[in-house]
């Protein structure tokens, strides 16, 4: 922490400007040294947050490096809560090369990915919900993930969480005070009444997050939506008509997909990994036997299948087997080819899939494909709405906060079956700690090293 570190803060690539970041004590210093200002102030008497113009200079080769902008951003007023100064240089990569290798010279340390902020975070000014958001907001790849992550960013996460900290201590105070004075023969009753109603009202609010379950990860990483059906039914032309383009490979025999292919696709804001499957049936050879078994792994993970059926050829066996197989995922039914003449009833379809709506579509003649996307959109989000209400915590948060549930979960039945308060406090303190680990209190340095491995450099 008393080193001053420095990294490219946009991508090594060209562009019209490449920042070059620095953070520490000596980053004002450092900064005097290499950059010669048009004004007449020297770099340590520039005002903080304003832009100056000048030139970067190597000291010892004693030539031009480039004309840039700098800015000082002094400490606590900055990201990282110390003094950090930032060059704004043209956007070339041996320009950004070049200026790190002189900051490195004179006496910076090469960050590491997230150090910035991670200071931020362990200088005070984050606690670690934010920071995660931080990474959360550069990763979005869809505006439903970006909105989240913003809410992070600015506490609300971190705000929820505090709130449920503040109701437990004050638990937890009744009933070390109660355990204080029992010595003294206290009369006072402690309001039992009172903590179990409040430990079943902060148990039901966890859980409620808890059951958001992937919610997360599916706006972050994107809902993973499989298309699979029997060979031949046009799951691949499905699968490129809903990208745009021609991604899979089409023909008219059975078991042309052998791989699961996957695209990503935006749709109405969400993000969608859109999964192409081999067809399913008793493998004829080891490859496609390989590719089905493929295909059934993302049938497991998908938040949504669609299944599609081929309405110019008659219901076979395959069939029954198939929609009992999907009967308890989240599904759409798709009758595609519907260009053809149809071979199948609508009676018997519904037999097998009952009270279900059924898309007809062309996967050919690109008919149908807009009001699938519409309604596969329309599904995820229905899937996600409660979202307001809750906090959609992340993978870490989520494991954190399952432990705080065990311990508030062990203490509440403690209580009930007339448990000493000594015991209910335990359990009580441990949900506690747990909870603060969500925030970053007290959370080991090697938590922290694998958090902040995942930002890139720079940030
Ligand atoms: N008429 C018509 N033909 C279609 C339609 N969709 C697909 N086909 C044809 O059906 C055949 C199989 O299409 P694919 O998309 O490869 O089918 P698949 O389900 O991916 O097949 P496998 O990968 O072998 O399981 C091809 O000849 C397509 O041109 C459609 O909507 N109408
Ligand atoms: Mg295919």
């Amino acid at each position: 922490m008393d080193d001053t570190i420095v990294a490219p803060a946009t991508p090594l690539g060209v562009g019209a400007i490449g920042i070059v970041r620095m953070s520490g004590r000596r980053a004002i210093e450092i900064a005097t040294r290499l950059f010669v200002p048009r004004s007449k102030s020297g770099v340590e008497n520039f005002v903080s947050h304003r832009l100056y113009l000048g030139d970067i200079r190597d000291p010892q080769a004693e030539e031009m490096v480039d004309e840039a902008f700098l800015v000082v951003m002094r400490a606590p007023h900055s990201y990282t809560r110390e003094d950090v100064v930032e060059f704004q240089l043209h956007g070339g990569p041996v320009v950004i090369q070049k200026v790190l290798q002189l900051v490195l010279q004179e006496g910076a340390r090469m960050a590491e990915p997230g150090e910035f902020t991670r200071r931020a975070f362990v200088n005070g000014r984050i606690d670690l919900s934010q920071a995660e958001a931080v990474a959360e907001v550069i990763q979005a790849r869809s505006e439903k993930a970006l909105s989240l992550a913003l809410r992070s960013l600015k506490g609300e996460r971190g705000r929820k969480i505090r709130s449920w900290q503040d109701r437990l201590v004050n638990i937890v105070a009744l009933i070390q005070a109660h355990c204080d004075f029992l010595d003294f023969d206290n009369e006072e009753e402690l309001p039992l009444e009172a903590i179990d109603k409040e430990l079943t009202g902060l148990r039901a609010e966890i859980e409620r997050e808890l059951a958001c379950g992937d919610r997360h990860r599916i706006l972050q990483e994107g809902a993973l939506v499989a298309i699979v059906g029997k060979p031949n039914v046009g799951k691949s032309s499905l699968f490129n008509a809903m990208v745009g383009w021609e991604r899979a490979i089409v023909t008219p025999f059975s078991g042309t997909t052998r791989d699961a292919l996957e695209e990503n696709i935006l749709v109405d804001g969400l993000l969608l990994r859109l999964v192409d499957t081999a067809g399913m049936r008793e493998g004829r050879d080891p490859v496609e036997w390989m590719g089905v078994q493929k295909a059934q792994e993302y049938f497991e993970q998908a938040d949504l299948v669609i299944v599609v059926l081929d309405q110019s050829i008659p219901l076979e066996k395959e069939d029954e087997w198939l929609a009992e197989k999907v009967k308890d995922k989240p599904h759409f039914v798709v009758l595609n080819k519907s260009d053809l003449s149809s071979r199948l009833e609508k009676r018997d379809i519904l037999q097998l899939y009952p009270g279900e709506e059924i898309l007809e579509v062309s996967a050919l003649q690109g008919e149908g494909i807009e009001e699938l996307l519409e309604q596969v959109g329309k599904r995820i989000r229905a899937e996600m709405s409660p979202e307001d209400q809750t906090i959609l915590v992340n993978a870490r948060q989520r494991e954190e906060l399952k432990k705080v549930l065990l311990s508030l979960t062990c203490a509440h039945h403690s209580l009930k079956k007339g448990a000493s308060l000594d015991v209910i406090g335990l359990s009580l303190e441990e949900a506690l700690r747990e909870m603060e680990g969500i925030l970053g209190t007290g959370v080991s340095e090697k938590v922290l090293d694998v958090i902040f491995s995942q930002f890139c450099l720079g940030k």
